[in-house]
């Protein structure tokens, strides 16, 4: 019997620390739990696999679908899968979860629960100025739509948690999931 799999999902605005708070998880899974750990985010994902889609609404949800397999194939092998997508469509992540409950895989999503005036005054990479210049258009959250979770698994309001809690949150969800 090999290591327990798990996908923990986690969606939210551009600049609400998804990335951030997978990396900090990572390397707290890695180096003191030894377990093995993969991440998929938007940025690598669209540069290779997803290297044909943009930001439509049918892109999105391809994009969404192709990682939502991928995350499957990694959780089957016992990889604690964490994947950082907008992914803003509720139909499209409920099809993810589905996916997942059909072939017996855990499946957890986390809603990373931050206001968009917050991610806005964050802006951490100039995205939010540029739409407001006109520069971008169908970004999510200001002229696309974002699907907030109505019942997430795990609701992390992290303009209110320091990383280092919404990392013990999470561990704790892995302990109890059984996967640490
Ligand atoms: C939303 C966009 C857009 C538009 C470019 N809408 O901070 P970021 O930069 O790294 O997070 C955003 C990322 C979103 O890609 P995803 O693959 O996660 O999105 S989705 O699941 O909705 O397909 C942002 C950048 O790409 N970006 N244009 N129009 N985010």
């Amino acid at each position: 019997v090999g290591q327990k799999g798990i996908t923990l999902w986690m969606t939210g605005l551009s600049g609400s620390g998804k990335s951030t708070i997978a990396r900090a998880l990572e390397e707290e899974l890695v180096l003191k739990h030894g377990k093995h750990v993969q991440q998929l985010d938007g940025d690598n994902v669209r540069t290779g696999l997803n290297r044909d889609l943009g930001f439509s609404p049918e892109d999105r949800a391809e994009s969404v679908r192709r990682v939502g397999e991928m995350a499957c194939l990694f959780n089957a092998g016992g990889v604690v899968t964490l994947v950082t997508l907008v992914s803003p469509y509720r139909a499209d992540r409920e099809a993810v979860r589905k996916r997942h409950e059909d072939q017996g895989l855990k499946f957890l999503e986390v809603f990373m629960n931050v206001p968009l005036e917050t991610v806005q005054d964050r802006d951490p990479k100039g995205l939010y100025a540029k739409v407001a210049a006109g520069e971008i258009t169908g970004f999510t959250g200001v002229d696309a739509p974002y699907e907030a979770p109505i019942q997430p698994d795990i609701d992390l309001p992290n303009q209110e948690l320091s990383i280092e809690e919404c990392v013990a949150q999470l561990l704790e969800r892995l302990r109890v999931e059984g996967v640490l």
